[in-house]
C-alpha cells in the first residue's frame, strides 16, 4: 500500500526547512538549488495540533531541521519526517497563560542544526554590554554550540574600550570577530569563518544583522535598519527565523537570522550547574569546598578565590553574580 503510494504520488526526497510562515514550512533541497513548499503530514500534523494549546507548534519542526519531503504532483511537499537534531539553539519560552504549571517555563527551540553560533554586539548604538554578551554566551554553552563574538560598528571604538574586551573573550577562549560594516574591517576573516557551515546570527536589534550579512553575500539585500520585531508584538512564540543558503567557491554555506527575537534566555540552568557554563570558571569549580557550591558567599570558594587574585576577570563574576540572582526568581525553569 505504501509502495503504491510511492510511485503513484512521488518520490521522498530530503531537504532542510530554511523558513516557516504559519503552517508553511520552505524546504531547500541541495544547497539552494531549489526550494519547496511543503505542509506537515500525518504524526507530525498530529503533535502540531497537540501542541497548538500551548503554542509551542513551531518545535516540531524548526528551520535548520532536516527533513524527509513526500512531493506532490503540483510541484509542492509533504514534510513526512524530520530526522533528529544534531543540536539546537533553544530559549526559555515567554511566560504564556495556560501553557503548562504555573510558574513553569517551557523550552522553545529556536533553529537546530548548527555548526556555529555567533553572537553579534556593537561598539555603541546599541551600547556594548558586556552582561548581556555573557547572557548570550551562557546560551551558547547550555546548548553545546560553538560560541563566537562578532564585535560591529569598530568604525565607531574611537576611545579603543573594546580592545580589553576582544582580549578578555579571547583569553576565555572566544573567538572573537571585530568587525566594521562601514569600514569593511575584518569582514574576510568572518567570511572565512563562515564558509561551508550553517552557522546562526543572534543579536539585539540595530547591532547591524542585516548590514552584516548584506555586506557578506552580495546576492542579499535585506532591510537596513528595519525594526522587524514590531510586527511581532504579541505574539511571544512566533519565531521570525529564516535560513539563508549560498553556494560560493563551490561550498554551500548557511546563514540562520534571527531578526524577530528580542530575548534568548537560557533554558534549563540549576542554580549549583551555572558555573559550568562559564569556561573560565570550570578549572577552580572543583575546588571549592563544597561540590553544591554556587560561588556567591560560601566558604573556601575556589572561584571566588580566584577573582580575587586575578584569575577570573570581575566583569566576569558580577555577570555571573547578575545571572545567578535571576535563577533563583525562577519557580521552574
Ligand atoms: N557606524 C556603523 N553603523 C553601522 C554598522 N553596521 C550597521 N550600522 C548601522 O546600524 C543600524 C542598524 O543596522 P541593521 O543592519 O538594520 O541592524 P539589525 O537590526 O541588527 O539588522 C543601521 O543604521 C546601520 O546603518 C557599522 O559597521 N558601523
Ligand atoms: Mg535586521
Ligand atoms: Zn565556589
Amino acid at each position: 500500500m505504501y509502495f503504491l503510494l510511492f510511485y503513484t504520488i512521488g518520490t521522498i526526497i530530503q531537504g532542510t526547512i530554511s523558513k516557516i510562515d504559519g503552517r508553511t514550512y520552505s524546504v531547500i533541497i541541495g544547497g539552494n538549488a531549489r526550494e519547496v513548499i511543503c505542509s506537515l503530514r500525518g504524526r507530525l500534523n498530529h503533535d502540531f495540533r497537540m501542541k497548538r494549546d500551548k503554542r509551542f507548534a513551531l518545535d516540531v519542526a524548526v528551520v535548520g531541521d532536516d527533513v524527509e519531503v513526500l512531493m506532490q504532483q503540483d510541484g509542492s511537499g509533504v514534510i513526512t519526517e524530520v530526522l533528529p537534531r544534531k543540536n539546537f539553539l533553544s530559549r526559555k519560552a515567554a511566560k504564556i497563560k495556560g501553557a503548562g504549571y504555573r510558574g513553569e517555563r517551557l523550552e522553545q527551540i529556536i533553529c537546530s542544526n548548527l555548526s556555529k553560533f555567533y553572537i553579534i554586539v556593537s561598539v555603541d548604538f546599541p551600547l556594548f554590554n558586556n552582561k548581556t554578551l555573557d547572557r548570550f554566551l551562557v546560551t551558547g554553552e547550555v546548548n553545546k554550540l560553538d560560541t563566537s563574538i562578532i564585535v560591529n560598528k569598530m568604525d565607531l571604538n574611537s576611545g579603543g574600550i573594546m580592545e580589553e574586551f576582544i582580549e578578555l573573550y579571547r583569553e576565555i577562549g572566544y573567538e572573537v570577530f571585530p568587525v566594521s560594516t562601514k569600514s569593511k574591517k575584518g569582514l574576510k576573516q568572518l567570511y572565512s569563518s563562515l564558509l561551508g557551515n550553517r552557522s546562526a546570527f543572534w543579536g539585539n536589534s540595530g547591532v547591524g544583522k542585516s548590514s552584516l550579512l548584506n555586506a557578506l553575500f552580495s546576492d542579499l539585500n535585506l532591510v537596513v535598519g528595519d525594526i522587524s520585531f514590531s510586527t511581532n508584538k504579541g505574539k511571544h512564540t512566533t519565531v521570525n527565523v529564516s535560513m539563508f543558503s549560498f553556494e560560493e567557491e563551490n561550498k554551500v554555506t548557511q546563514v540562520i537570522d534571527t531578526p524577530g527575537i528580542r530575548e534568548i534566555e537560557p533554558y534549563g540552568v540549576k542554580k549549583e550547574d551555572l558555573g559550568h557554563y562559564f569556561p573560565d570558571f570550570v578549572s577552580f569549580i572543583n575546588k571549592c569546598k563544597y561540590n553544591t557550591c554556587t560561588h556567591e558567599h560560601e566558604p573556601g570558594c575556589a572561584v571566588a578565590e580566584a577573582v580575587e587574585n586575578g584569575f577570573i576577570d570581575p566583569m566576569r563574576y558580577d555577570s555571573y553574580l547578575k545571572l545567578l540572582e535571576t535563577i533563583e526568581s525562577d519557580m521552574f525553569f
